[in-house]
């Protein structure tokens, strides 16, 4: 292999969380899968990460840099700013990315706001992507695209330079052609997406999505092979398609799940709740993830089966998201009401049914509180995989624990046969699957876990990343050469800046 080739991340954010400590704006290393993920990648092998910080508040480049240097050297690979203005932000990100492609593509169409003057601003944003991507790459680097807020890159920089191929992974579902058809700028998405050399998706159903979608637009398509990765031809666009399922870093979990610290604050949790056996739910607060559809499903459970009250409880988590987009601040409101209903209806002197967590939680607070959890209980309306189950069961080391899943989340095609699945929408199934996994007996939950828990471990995101490389670029990752990079500041300063 060549000695020069490395390795180039983008995707819209940078893996890093800004925060003002003393009125003085800090920066740490985030978490999470994607980062968790990557990290090793590009740890220690003259890696790049390229995305925006997350702020566009007067904070100059050359403050960013100041407080992304350490956190460069920190992670062991440059973080490359991307600075996006706040009208950038208004059309790229809360606009074209998050109110029409993220609701399109979650079959959610009537959600979408398809204000034109979007498009413009989505390419413009990408355009500044692929400005400070051309700076930085050389030729033979892997550049490796993430998710639906950068689909025109990859055309953008081929156009700049033929022999740059970047590879993409779409991190939600891709949509079927009836809703895919409803999109203004629907060809134009799928133009962008044929010049890349691999489109990666989660799941087969997503891949089969797309390829129907292509030969609509373009009849001529010719696919090949069978498997999870197939060659696609269009014209001169000649690329690869494939469908390959994220994870997470199973063992990092199942660690810090039975480590004594965890195990003790779960114990405490228990005992929090006085002693109540609790159902556990983790999301981002978004519409996709059914939140309100859970807390009806739940409420019904508690009107159909009398007997599982006091005995059951749900505690929801729920991670601040998108507060620029008005629809989010809504759906916090509509969850709190419910909540309020629900424990106005049914609270007593010794038992609350709903508790609610709005706010992010440390890793080991959230694997505490997976462990002590008698069932996970996810029900997206619509998910591209949805970590979240993934994360429960490989902290269910005692294997005392039920999944119940959405058919409509990508996981339920890999964990189908351990979990309870249920339709969302359907009150009544959900209330069946709560009352089904709480009068479970231990050996059957055990039975049903071990095998998901086997799937997962087998499945890493490591595995995830290598097949990613393997179908990508023929590689693996352990073949991405070790190299010393440079000092990271102040030996890189756009062109013209002191
Ligand atoms: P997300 O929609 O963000 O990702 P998901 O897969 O559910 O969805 O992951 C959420 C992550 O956030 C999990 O790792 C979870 O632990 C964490 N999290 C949630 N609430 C939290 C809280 N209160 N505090 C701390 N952490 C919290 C998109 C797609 C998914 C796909 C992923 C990865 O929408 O379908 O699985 O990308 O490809």
């Amino acid at each position: 292999m060549k000695k020069k080739e490395r390795l180039l991340v983008v995707s819209n954010r940078l893996p890093v969380s800004l925060s003002t400590e003393d009125g003085k704006l800090i920066g740490r290393p985030a978490s999470g899968g994607l980062v968790n993920a990557l990290s090793p990648v590009l740890k220690n092998k003259g890696g790049f990460w390229i995305g925006w910080a997350g702020t566009h508040e007067n904070v100059s480049l050359s403050t960013l840099r100041e407080i992304l240097g350490p956190v460069s050297e920190e992670s062991g690979y440059r973080l490359l700013p991307v600075m996006l203005t706040k009208e950038d932000v208004d059309s790229f990100y809360s606009g074209f990315s998050n109110s029409v492609l993220w609701p399109l593509f979650h079959d959610l169409q009537s959600r979408c706001d398809f204000n034109p003057s979007y498009w413009n601003g989505y390419l413009a944003a990408n355009r500044k992507f692929a400005k400070v991507l051309m700076k930085h790459t050389e030729e033979d680097d892997f550049i490796w695209v993430n998710d639906y807020h950068l689909i025109p890159l990859g055309k953008m920089l081929h156009e700049k330079k033929a022999s740059l191929k970047a590879s993409f992974f779409l991190h939600i579902p891709f949509p079927s052609v009836d809703i895919f058809m409803k999109m203004p700028q629907r060809k134009e998405i799928l133009s962008q997406l044929i010049h890349y050399a691999f489109v990666g998706f989660q799941t087969m159903r997503d891949r089969r999505n797309f390829l129907d979608c292509l030969k609509v637009f373009f009849p001529e398509m010719h696919a090949s092979g069978r498997g999870n990765v197939v060659r696609v031809r269009i014209g001169e666009c000649n690329f690869l398609v494939g469908a390959l399922p994220i994870s997470i870093d199973y063992r990092s979990f199942a660690f810090l799940a039975s480590s004594k610290e965890v195990v003790s604050r779960s114990k405490d949790i228990q005992r929090e709740m006085f002693a109540q056996k609790y159902i556990l739910g983790v999301d981002r607060l978004d519409y996709s993830k059914g939140i309100p559809e859970r807390l009806r499903g739940f409420q019904r459970c508690l009107e159909l089966y009398p007997e599982l009250r006091e005995k059951l409880s749900l505690m929801q988590v729920v991670v601040p998201s998108r507060e620029s987009v008005g629809e989010y601040l809504d759906l916090k409101q509509e969850i709190e009401l419910l909540i309020s209903r629900i424990n106005g209806e049914y609270s007593t002197m010794r038992w609350v049914p709903v508790h609610w967590r709005y706010g992010s939680v440390p890793r080991a607070e959230l694997a505490a509180l997976y462990r002590g959890a008698e069932m996970a209980l996810v029900t997206s309306l619509k998910d591209g995989m949805n970590l979240v189950c993934k994360e429960y069961c490989a902290c269910k080391g005692d294997g005392k624990g039920v999944l119940v899943l959405s058919e409509f989340a990508g996981a339920a095609i890999q964990l189908a046969k351990g979990a309870l699945l249920v339709n969302p929408y359907d009150v009544d199934a959900v209330a069946a699957a709560i009352a089904e996994g709480f009068t479970m007996d231990d050996h059957e939950k055990k039975r049903r876990m071990r095998l998901l828990r086997k799937s997962i471990a087998r499945h890493d995101v490591f595995r995830w990343v290598d097949d990613f490389l393997r179908a990508s670029v023929g590689k693996k990752l352990a073949e991405f050469p070790e190299e010393e990079i440079p000092p990271l500041w102040p030996g890189l300063r756009p062109d013209g800046e002191k």
